[in-house]
């Protein structure tokens, strides 16, 4: 094949956020708009990288993935690369991608989503890049390729025909391999090794046990019926919209309480399961849920890492740190202080937790916007989390007897509060806002923190210190500022406020709000009814109704 070079201009505005670039599908589909970002970033890696070097490509299902993964596949060629894996139907969960970069010793991966985003031609597309450890590139390589889509003016691309990539195989033209890869195989292959299936099987085959997972028409749809249904004895009938579509039916493929109402309506109906959960368009996030009841995502973390080296085998021989973003509750940083294991508080997104695991310091972590992993990988991992759970689950019951009452998801969440005290914590996002007037209560915020000194009363709260959190990484020493204003009280109650990087219009604002509560008579109160004079005292000061307008929140977790 030949090497054409196509001439291009910049685009303004192709900055990566939180987690890749989100933008909707129709400014994607301008022309070169995804080339250019895919030739930026080959022009930012040193050439060792991925010059005869191998990389992966897959994604969540949603619409224009098809299209997308033809222009990378054409402009890796043409930039030297010797091999590209690609998911079956360029399906690979983000996860998957992480797990099949570390397996293949590759040098990274491309994973084409927007996550939790709704796809379709009037939603969203996004793309993420990783790197050879698996792990979500850092700001150092985003900054330069942003740089460098400023400055575009070719694009490289190799004259191959289109793959087909529904069939599973390997095509090579010249010196450039396509592999086309089952989605799951790799990704089946590393759960076996960290779990021990054998015990979760006597779970979920039980008949006084029913699971039901949730795949929301997203990439998980491709994973859970090979995983719980065929390899760990679920029934048939355990996992609902279950096969990936490119506009996820019509949903917002988020698993939270607000956009997975269905698995939610179940979970709180007349007898329903007794364990339920759902994942996100790529299959990092994850929602668990016992009958009538929620697990916090952080709780989810404090409680996996709580019981991780009893139930499941990768932990048995020792946890070697434990970690989670920054608005995160302090429900791990307890578990960490009685296992005394080091513990780290990260800015908001994954990618900050790659260089702690890449360093031996760091094997679970979590973020409360529903992510929970661990260092099998460098992404977080919604089907590990469900397996994690099942596992805390199925050794608690491995002793009973047909009808005997089980250990519920509720008792392991009770019993943990009652050991280690609850963290109440809850999460209001207003989505989509006027950009003027979120950055205008952004800048208030800021200004009114820096008059701020420990001692001042807010209500019945004295302030111990507020700030704008800044991050070092205690590994290659790279700071980041500005990632959340958080106030933090005498009692250890925090509130906290960030501008969501994720979205692809409009300001989205998170406001997080936290309380720890000791006193076990009070642990059944639902958390908006202890946490609300907090939430006033947050919507009161930051004066979120006037600069916003808005009356109520979009979710509230
Ligand atoms: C959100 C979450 C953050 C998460 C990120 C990516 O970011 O708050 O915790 O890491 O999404 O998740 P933001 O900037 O919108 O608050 V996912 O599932 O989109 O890969
Ligand atoms: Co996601």
């Amino acid at each position: 094949y030949t090497i054409r070079s196509v001439p291009t201009k910049p685009y303004d505005g192709q900055k990566t956020g939180t987690s890749g670039l989100r933008k909707k599908v129709k400014v994607f589909m301008q022309e070169n708009y995804l080339a250019n970002w895919i030739q930026a970033l080959f022009n930012s890696l040193p050439s060792e990288d991925y010059v005869n070097g191998v990389l992966v490509l897959g994604g969540d299902g949603r619409y224009f993935n098809k299209e997308a993964a033809q222009i990378i596949i054409k402009i890796a060629a043409a930039n030297g690369v010797a091999k590209i894996f690609v998911g079956q139907d360029g399906i690979l969960s983000t996860p998957a991608v992480s797990a099949v970069i570390r397996k293949r010793k590759a040098n990274g991966g491309f994973v084409m989503s927007a996550s939790h985003n709704p796809g379709g031609p009037e939603y969203d597309w996004g793309i993420k890049f990783n790197y050879s450890s698996g792990q979500p590139a850092p700001e150092s390589i985003t900054d330069k390729i942003y740089g460098n889509t400023l400055s575009i003016s070719e694009i490289k691309m190799a004259t191959i025909p289109d793959i087909d990539l529904s069939r599973v195989g390997v095509t090579k033209f010249g010196n450039f391999i396509v592999e086309v890869v089952d989605p799951v195989g790799d990704y089946m292959e590393l759960m076996e090794s960290v779990f021990d299936f054998h015990l979760i099987r006597s779970l979920l085959s039980r008949s006084d046990f029913r699971f039901t997972f949730d795949a929301m028409h997203a990439v998980t749809g491709a994973y859970a019926k090979p995983i719980f249904v065929e390899k760990l004895g679920a029934s048939m009938d355990s996992i609902s919209n279950g096969v990936p579509l490119e506009d996820f039916g019509h949903g917002h493929p988020d698993p939270n309480l607000t956009y997975a109402k269905d698995l939610v309506d179940i979970m709180y109906g007349d007898n329903g399961p007794d364990f339920g959960a759902a994942s996100d368009g790529d299959g990092d996030r994850n929602m668990i849920l016992g009958r009538s009841f929620f697990v916090t995502p952080s709780d989810s973390v404090a409680i996996i890492a709580a019981n991780a080296q009893e139930a499941i085998p990768y932990f048995y021989h020792g946890i070697k740190g434990l970690a989670r973003s920054m608005p995160t509750s302090g429900a791990l940083d307890r578990v960490a202080e009685k296992l005394k294991l080091p513990f780290f508080e990260v800015p908001t997104g994954w990618k900050f937790f790659g260089n702690l695991m890449d360093s031996e310091q760091l094997s679970i972590c979590g973020e409360e916007s529903f992510g929970t992993g661990s260092d099998h990988i460098r992404e977080k991992d919604g089907i590990w989390a469900v397996l994690a759970w099942l596992s805390i689950l199925a050794y608690r019951n491995k002793e009973k007897k047909q009808g005997e009452r089980l250990v519920s998801v509720s008792d392991v969440v009770k019993e943990y509060w009652a050991a280690y005290g609850r963290n109440f914590f809850s999460r209001y996002d207003y989505e989509e806002c006027e950009s003027e007037g979120a950055n205008k209560m952004v800048d208030y915020l800021r200004d009114l923190i820096s008059n701020s000194k420990e001692g001042d009363k807010y209500g019945e709260y004295v302030l111990r210190f507020a700030d704008d959190f800044s991050y070092q990484d205690p590994v290659d020493g790279s700071v980041v500022s500005k990632q959340g204003v958080r106030l933090v009280f005498a009692d250890g109650s925090r509130i906290i406020f960030r501008l969501s990087g994720t979205g692809s219009a409009g300001a989205t604002i998170r406001v997080y709000i936290e309380q720890f509560e000791p006193d076990v008579s009070r642990h059944d109160l639902d958390a908006q009814t202890a946490l609300k004079p907090l939430i006033d005292l947050a919507l009161s000061l930051s004066k979120l109704k006037d600069f916003t307008g808005r009356e109520k929140p979009t979710v509230i977790t």
